[in-house]
C-alpha cells in the first residue's frame, strides 16, 4: 500500500501564482489522417495508424495563460472530434458528438478555442468510435506549463499505450466480447511513446520531471522507480503536496507527474509498471554529465512541489449527495426510458458509431444506447452550477473501473480499497467492489460521465449530466 502524504508535507505546496495572460497564442493545426508507421520494429511491417501528426502521439505544449486555437482537420473515412481529457475546458469545445457539437465529417474541419484554466498533464482523444480511433493511434499529449516554482532540469513524457497487432502488423479486432465483458482486451504490443523500449538521457544530480500518462484502452499500470528517489507531484495534472510513490495505480486515462533525483553520471534509473507478476520496463533513464551551463552536484532531495491548484473547492456541508453504482446490465440492458418529452437536447441525437457494442454495463441500471438514435438515456441527474456536489460511487461487477467525468477536477474523498493521499483526480478509479467518494463544483453544460476502459463506455458504462445555469 502506498505511503500516505505525511502532515508536514502540506507545507510544500506553494500559493498560486497570480493569473498570468500571457497573451501568447497557439495556433495548432491536428490532421486526422491514416499515417504508417513501424510499431513493431525497424525491420516489421508497417501499420496504418490513425493519427493527429506524422508521428504517433505528438505532445503539444503550451503555457498557463496561453490561448490555443487547434483546428481538426478529418482525412479520416469516419467522423471524429477532439476532447480535451482532463481540460476545464467551456462545454461547447468538450468534443463530444452530439453532445456538445456536431461530428466532424470526412474532409470537414472544426476549431477548438479556449484557453486552458489549469496547468499540468493532459491529452486528446476522439470520443466516438474510441475503441477503434483510439486503438489505432488517435492521441496526443497536451503539457500546459507554468506549474513549477523552480523548473526541474529535464521534462519527459512518457505515454503509455498498447496496440492490436498480428505478427504481420495488421489490427486485430479492438473489442471483443470476451474482453468488453471483463476487464478488456489487452493489446498485443506495450509501448512508451510509441517504442518497444524507450530510452532516453537525464542530466545527472538533476530534478527530472516524468510526465507518466496511460493512454491505453485497457490496461492497469503501477509505477516504479528503481536507482532514484521519487515523489509524486500531480495526480491528473493538479499538483499534490509531494508524497513518495507508493502502490498508485493508474487505469486507462490517468496521469501521475513525478519528480525524480537523478544519480550520477553512467547510473541508470528504471521506470517499470510493477502491475503485471514480472514487471514490465516502462523507461530507461541513463545519467549523463549534465550539459547545463553549471554542472550540478550532490544535494538533499527537497522537492518543494508544484503551484496549489486553483479549482472551485467543493462546500462539503451543503453539497447534495448523490449516489451512483455501477453494474452489469440486466437481461442486455435496460436501455432507459427515452428522453422527457419536450427535452431540447431530444434533438440531439446518438450517432450507431458512439456505442455499437451490445448493452454489457450500466450506471445506475441505465445503458448508454447501442446505436438507437431515437433512445438516448434521459441525464443521470440534473445539476445547477455553481452548486457543490458529493458523489458515491459504488463498483458492484469483479472488474476495475477508471470513471471519468467530462470538465471538472473533482476531489477524491475517500477510496474504500485504496490508500492514497487526499488529490484532485478528472478520472477515479474503482477496484472491484470498491466504494469512492468525490466532490466538485458543477459547472455549466452537459457532461458525460463514463467508464475510461473503451469496450466498458462502448457497451453501456456512460452517461450524462446536464448542469444547468444558475
Ligand atoms: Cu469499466
Amino acid at each position: 500500500m502506498p505511503a500516505p502524504a505525511t502532515g508536514g508535507s502540506q507545507a510544500v505546496t506553494l500559493p498560486p501564482p497570480p493569473p498570468r495572460p500571457t497573451g501568447r497564442r497557439h495556433e495548432w493545426t491536428l490532421r486526422a489522417a491514416a499515417r504508417p508507421a513501424r510499431l513493431l520494429g525497424p525491420d516489421g511491417p508497417e501499420s496504418q495508424l490513425w493519427t493527429y501528426a506524422e508521428a504517433p502521439l505528438p505532445v503539444l505544449r503550451a503555457s498557463r495563460g496561453d490561448s490555443i486555437l487547434a483546428r481538426l482537420d478529418n482525412a479520416l473515412p469516419e467522423h471524429t472530434a477532439i476532447h480535451w481529457h482532463g481540460v476545464r475546458v467551456p462545454n461547447a469545445m468538450d468534443g463530444v458528438p452530439w453532445v456538445t457539437q456536431p461530428p466532424v465529417l470526412p474532409g470537414e474541419s472544426f476549431t477548438y478555442a479556449f484557453t486552458p484554466p489549469d496547468p499540468g498533464t493532459f491529452f486528446l482523444h476522439p470520443h466516438c468510435n474510441e475503441t477503434g480511433q483510439v486503438g489505432r493511434g488517435m492521441a496526443a499529449v497536451l503539457v500546459v506549463e507554468g506549474d513549477e516554482p523552480e523548473p526541474s532540469h529535464a521534462d519527459l513524457v512518457l505515454a503509455c499505450k498498447d496496440w492490436r497487432l498480428d505478427a504481420a502488423g495488421q489490427w486485430l479486432p479492438f473489442l471483443t466480447p470476451q474482453g468488453a465483458g471483463r476487464a478488456g482486451t489487452f493489446g498485443t504490443l506495450r509501448t512508451v511513446n510509441a517504442q518497444r523500449a524507450y530510452a532516453a538521457t537525464i542530466p545527472a544530480h538533476g530534478d527530472i520531471r516524468l510526465r507518466l500518462l496511460n493512454l491505453d484502452s485497457t490496461r492497469l499500470i503501477m509505477p516504479l522507480v528503481r536507482g532514484a528517489e521519487a515523489v509524486v507531484l500531480a495526480v491528473d495534472g493538479v499538483a499534490v503536496p509531494p508524497f513518495p510513490l507508493g502502490a498508485w495505480r493508474l487505469g486507462p486515462a490517468m496521469r501521475l507527474d513525478l519528480l525524480l533525483r537523478a544519480p550520477a553520471a553512467g547510473a541508470v534509473v528504471e521506470v517499470l509498471d510493477q502491475f503485471p507478476r514480472e514487471p514490465f520496463p516502462l523507461a530507461r533513464l541513463e545519467a549523463v554529465a549534465s550539459p547545463l551551463a553549471s554542472p550540478l552536484a550532490p544535494r538533499p532531495f527537497a522537492p518543494r512541489g508544484l503551484y496549489a491548484p486553483e479549482i472551485p473547492r467543493p462546500d462539503l456541508h451543503r453539497a447534495e449527495r448523490l449516489s451512483f453504482r455501477f453494474t452489469a446490465a440486466l437481461g442486455g440492458g435496460s436501455m432507459g426510458a427515452g428522453l422527457p418529452p419536450g427535452d431540447p437536447f431530444a434533438a440531439l441525437l446518438l450517432d450507431a458509431l458512439c456505442a455499437a457494442g451490445g448493452s454489457l454495463w450500466a450506471i445506475n441500471a441505465s445503458v448508454w444506447p447501442a446505436g438507437e438514435h431515437a433512445r438516448l438515456p434521459p441525464p443521470l441527474a440534473e445539476l445547477v452550477a455553481g452548486r457543490s456536489y458529493v458523489f458515491q460511487l459504488e463498483n458492484l461487477t469483479p472488474h476495475p473501473h477508471p470513471i471519468h467525468l467530462h470538465g471538472h477536477s473533482v476531489r477524491v474523498l475517500s477510496q474504500s480499497r485504496q490508500e492514497n493521499p487526499p488529490h484532485w483526480a478528472d478520472t477515479v478509479l474503482l477496484l472491484p467492489r470498491e466504494k469512492a467518494e468525490i466532490a466538485f463544483v458543477a459547472a455549466p453544460g452537459n457532461w458525460m460521465f463514463h467508464c475510461h476502459v473503451l469496450e466498458h463506455l462502448e457497451t453501456g458504462m456512460m452517461g450524462w449530466f446536464r448542469v444547468r445555469p444558475r
